[in-house]
């Protein structure tokens, strides 16, 4: 760092680090622009939630549903625009997975390019109107197929990614970033607007102290997620782990990331494929936790695996530290995966 005056006056933003690494494999610039409108967006949803109570944003958008049922906030609604907007005017893009939107987007000629972008605008929803942390997650395939494309070029499973993101509207706003190596955290610094390198190459501890499941569904549970849950808060030997759920797949992600440990949103006898949407939910957090050395499965296969059967599928997720997820696969195996719910997975 060079600190001059409190300021550091050759600071690694996350456009620097993106032409850095666009330089040294040759690229053609267009992953920049993609990510530029991403940093925009993300910037200006940042702003938004700040203000949202003093701009009257907080509240439902006039009782419209999103495309899997879920009641839309104005905040939903404001991000989703801003996103949409910045992307196809990127011209980077080929398509746009949204999930407010209900079929996928696909880009005028004279604006394409060649990024397939799924996104979740504000994940979070239910946490927006009492300011806990809410965020953005966004995954990034490239169009490979020959001729227009269609929706149908977004079922692809999440190894194909080429890169993975959130932003996290916390204490303090974030983005971490993982394009082919372990990923990378930016802050926002307000003072110059500007995200700024704060964690390079970050890496998941192989065992964490915290589980993070919503425990209110437990009667609806299965037997291996029982018996996991139950053996992290009665060990045989050694303390009990710690319980920590935000009901932001973001922000339980996060935590998971940065301090360990495991989270899970699995399916359950009145959610029988889960909840989180695979192609900007669970595959782009699978992408990230394994890109840092975690392990991200839906009890039966890996995450990244998984091929969309259409573009709002669910999937159930345990993700995070290598050894708790490895603990809860071995309950399944003492079960038998027929006993997991969710086992077969649809659309
Ligand atoms: P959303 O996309 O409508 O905000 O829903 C997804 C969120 C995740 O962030 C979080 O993990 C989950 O829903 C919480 O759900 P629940 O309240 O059932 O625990
Ligand atoms: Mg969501």
């Amino acid at each position: 760092m060079d600190n001059k005056g409190g300021m550091d006056v050759d600071m690694v933003t996350i456009t620097r680090f993106i032409n850095e690494q666009q330089r040294a494999s040759g690229g053609t610039g267009e992953f920049t622009q993609l990510l530029t409108a991403l940093v925009t967006s993300i910037k200006g949803i940042a702003n938004t939630v700040r203000r949202a109570g003093i701009a009257n944003l907080y509240g439902v958008a006039g009782g419209a549903q999103n495309a899997t049922g879920d009641e839309q906030k104005k905040l939903d609604v404001l991000s989703d625009e801003l996103m949409c907007n910045m992307l196809k005017t990127s011209y980077s893009c080929a398509m746009l997975v949204s999930e407010e939107q209900e079929h996928a987007i696909v880009i005028d000629t004279g604006k394409a390019g060649k990024y397939i972008v799924c996104f979740d605008p504000l994940d979070g929803s239910s946490n927006i109107d009492c300011l806990v942390s809410i965020g953005t997650i966004f995954s990034v395939f490239k169009h490979t197929g020959e001729g227009p494309v269609t929706q149908a070029d977004a079922l692809r499973p999440g190894t194909e990614q080429v890169a993975a993101g959130y932003a996290l509207y916390g204490s303090a706003t974030v983005i971490v970033l993982c394009t082919d190596s372990a990923p990378n955290m930016f802050m926002l610094d307000p003072s110059i607007g500007e995200f700024v390198l704060t964690d390079e190459n970050m890496k998941i501890k192989p065992k964490g102290k915290y589980y993070s499941i919503n425990e209110g569904y437990t009667k609806f549970w299965d037997g291996p997620t029982k018996d996991y849950v139950n053996a992290r808060k009665n060990p045989e030997s050694g303390s009990p782990a710690n319980a920590r759920y935000i009901g932001s797949m973001v922000a339980d992600v996060h935590r998971t990331l940065v301090y360990g440990g495991i989270f899970a949103y699995p399916a359950h006898s009145k959610s029988t494929k889960g909840k989180l949407r695979l192609l900007y939910e669970a595959a782009p957090m699978a992408y990230i936790i394994e890109k840092a050395g975690g392990l991200a499965t839906t009890g039966t296969q890996r995450v990244l695996d998984v091929v969309p059967q259409s573009i709002h599928c669910r999937v159930p997720i345990w993700l995070g530290s290598s050894e708790d997820v490895e603990e809860f696969l071995k309950c399944v195996e003492k079960y038998g995966s027929d006993h997991l719910q969710g086992t077969k997975l649809e659309a």
